[in-house]
């Protein structure tokens, strides 16, 4: 089967290529838009990617000898993936592969497309694309990562390529910033049920009381598990803190006028579950309570995509302002993380990465995130 690439200004213009060298009964397999430069580029063009059952062994020699590169086939088909700006003549392959490594990969992308599993991943090499499937970053990002990488052409070694992706990946996180505590004195923390909320609050207070050593209180409205008011009670009697327990919107701004001297008041609410939209909305009256509450939605970092965006969809009835990605430790899918906290454009500002109160919390950054997606499977282990 001979599988090619064809570009246009517009789609229509691709297919009329298509159709005159392979004819109407040409497979498309995919028609996708030719970005400018970085991953939120304008699309310029529209490349198809076509089959026909003609042998294809006349136009892969051609491409064979001329090193990858598209110059000598003028507006002629080019071969899928190969660098769009390529050299006239190019020893090596534009990522800087040998040439039979890259053809072989060429050649089982080519193979994956006919199969329609089009994900292009033959500019990142074997090894990274395998890890980023484990590690279920989504297609289309993979096929970004792919595209730059491929655009990076020779300046890029094969060493340089995760950390390379990992800025890539860190530029696309734009809202995860750390805490400003400045700005954020009255904080409440929501989410679904056992995600981590209190231990949350435990390890903010911790970090807040031990480190920066600021006059803390804590509140919880949290009169609904068993035990919970307890929980809370005694993280703050191992940081010696008062503690408040509110029922109502109405004990919370009360409680929060008897704190108002101390320098950060953290409120612990009861989960909730994104399937039910009631309780979620009686929270809105305790963010509403008095001014000036920071409201943190917490999702856990091993949540499932529907699941994450259910979580984050539900709960964004509320003022969230920012949110604290839990149970990072317990992440076998980063890629998969990665992609929920990009697609919902989540403003993270603190990670939690185990059990430990007050250790195991962190402030939240773009390029640890990324760097977690491509890091090599042994420094993950590691
Ligand atoms: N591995 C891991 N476990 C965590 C982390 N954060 C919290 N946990 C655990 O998750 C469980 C639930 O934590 P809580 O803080 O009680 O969760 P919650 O959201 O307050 O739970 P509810 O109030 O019942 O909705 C506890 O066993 C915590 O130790 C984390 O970052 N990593
Ligand atoms: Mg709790």
């Amino acid at each position: 089967m001979l599988v090619r690439t064809y570009s246009g200004r517009t789609v229509a213009e691709a297919l009329a290529k298509v159709r005159a060298h392979l004819g109407d009964a040409a497979l498309i397999i995919e028609t996708r838009p030719v970005k400018e430069p970085g991953l939120f580029g304008r699309a310029v063009g529209y490349e198809v990617v076509a089959a026909s059952d003609e042998a294809d062994d006349e136009p892969r020699r051609q491409t064979t000898a001329a090193g990858v590169t598209l110059a000598s086939l003028g507006s002629e088909p080019e071969p899928a993936y190969a660098p769009r700006s390529a050299p006239a003549s190019v020893p090596a392959t534009a990522s800087g592969a040998p040439i039979d490594q890259e053809l072989a990969a060429i050649r089982r992308q080519l193979a994956r497309l006919a199969a329609g599993q089009g994900t292009p991943t033959g500019f990142l090499g074997e090894d990274l694309a395998r890890d980023l499937e484990d590690r279920e970053l989504p297609a289309e990002i993979v096929a970004e990562l792919d595209d730059a990488v491929g655009r990076a052409g020779p300046r890029l070694d094969a060493s340089q390529r995760r950390p390379f992706c990992a800025s890539v990946l860190a530029r696309g996180l734009d809202r995860v910033t750390a805490i400003d505590w400045s700005a954020c004195r009255r904080l409440l923390v929501v989410g679904p049920t056992g995600v981590g909320k209190t231990t949350t609050i435990a390890k903010l207070a911790g970090d807040l009381v031990l480190k920066q050593k600021r006059k803390v209180a804590m509140i919880t409205i949290d009169t609904y598990r068993v035990g919970a008011t307890d929980q809370l009670k005694a993280y703050a009697d191992l940081l010696d803190i008062p503690v408040e327990i509110a029922a109502t919107p109405a004990q919370l701004a009360e409680s929060l006028r008897r704190f108002s001297d101390a320098d950060h008041v953290l409120i612990d609410t009861a989960g909730r579950s994104p399937a039910d939209a009631a309780r979620v909305h009686e929270l809105k009256g305790f963010c509403r309570c008095a001014p000036g509450i920071s409201v943190m939605l917490a999702c856990a970092a091993n949540a499932g995509r529907a699941e994450f965006a259910a979580v984050v969809e539900r709960f964004s009835i509320l003022p969230v302002e920012m949110a604290a990605v839990t149970k990072l430790d317990e992440c076998a899918a980063p890629g998969r993380l990665y992609g929920c906290l990009r697609r919902h454009r989540l403003p993270v500002a603190v990670v939690t990465t185990g059990q430990e109160v007050p250790a195991d919390i962190a402030p939240a950054s773009a390029q640890d995130l990324s760097a977690r997606v491509v890091e090599s499977a042994v420094a993950a282990v590691a």
